[in-house]
């Protein structure tokens, strides 16, 4: 730990001049991630000692790493990012490090040779969230007796959170032996590929019990082509998906989403207090997890009314 950069003693913050920050967000590929982009903004806007540099790599790595060269080049006293991709960030957070700028990781993971390149992560357990989803399939289908045939729908390829889910719903699942993965397909956490993955899949003849989409607008995307094909999603196929949005909430209540396991989005409260102690030289924790939940049709009514993404 005693190599990581430190703003202490830099005059920022308290009684010195604003904190520079950087933001690099990773695109606006579903609801969640503009629920996720707005709480950090809205988080800084009423800190006084922040001040907001943010830039949309719009789901490309290489623009990412573009954008925060740019912050290094400018001198930002802290940088965030969320990492569109786990892996080739190596050399750009090497490049941060020796400019002596901390870096923060909001919600996505990376996977670095040297972890004294980032200082902490705040985020969901993606691990986790594959789990929960999994062991509601159990439960909802075990009184059945059959086999249950399942279809993936997963997120971005090397994305934290599309590896992670798909690690935690296997692990489950391959205690069961009436669970079975009958085809997973790689999307991108977009409503357009939800729908075209599943009518492709559908289109092959195959009729699956149950989805399972690494996202909540992937679900929608399903759904809307388990429709088109004549089937009643949530229903003839049952479909689970992780976020729990307001509209997840609403598919819910109208009987086509079965359950959504939750991912909060509302990270900025969290990132602007590293951003301040960081500047006042405290030491902060190396992980900072998110605690979340499972909805279902039974408790979608309930939480329809308070979600505020
Ligand atoms: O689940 C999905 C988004 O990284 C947790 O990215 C995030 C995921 C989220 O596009 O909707």
């Amino acid at each position: 730990e005693g190599n990581m950069p430190s703003l202490a003693g830099r005059q920022i913050g308290d009684g010195g001049r604003k904190i520079r920050l950087g933001v690099a967000v990773v695109g606006s590929e579903s609801s969640w991630r503009n629920a996720n982009t707005e709480s950090i903004k809205q988080a800084v806007e009423q800190e006084k000692q922040i001040e907001l540099f943010m830039r949309n790599a719009e789901g490309s790595q290489q623009k990412q790493i573009e954008i925060i060269r740019g912050f290094i080049a400018q001198q930002v006293d802290v940088i965030t990012f969320t990492p569109i991709v786990e892996t080739g960030w190596d050399e750009v957070l090497q490049e941060a490090k020796q400019a002596g700028i901390p870096v923060l990781l909001s919600d996505r993971k990376v996977k670095v040779e040297d972890d004294s390149l980032w200082t902490t992560f705040i985020g969901s357990d993606f691990i986790e969230e594959g789990r929960r989803a999994a062991r509601w399939l159990v439960e909802d289908t075990k009184a059945s007796g059959k086999p249950v045939r399942i279809v993936e729908l997963q997120g971005t390829p090397g994305s934290a959170p599309a590896i992670e889910r798909k690690q935690g719903f296997e692990e489950v699942i391959a205690e069961h032996q009436a669970m079975l993965l009958v085809d997973s397909k790689i999307g991108d956490f977009t409503y357009d590929s939800g729908q075209g993955l599943m009518e492709s899949i559908l289109r092959q003849g195959i009729r699956p019990d149950a989805v399972f989409a690494h996202n909540d607008d992937m679900a929608f995307g399903a759904i809307k082509a388990i429709e088109a094909a004549g089937l009643r999603p949530g229903k003839d196929i049952r479909v689970i998906s992780v976020d729990a949005t307001k509209l997840a909430f609403q598919a819910m209540m109208a009987g086509k989403l079965n359950v959504s396991v939750e991912c909060n989005p509302l990270l900025g409260p969290q990132i602007t207090k590293a951003v301040k102690d960081l500047a006042s030289g405290k030491e902060l924790p190396v992980h900072i997890i998110t605690e979340e939940g499972i909805f279902t049709q039974e408790t979608a009514h309930r939480e329809l009314t308070t979600r505020r993404y």
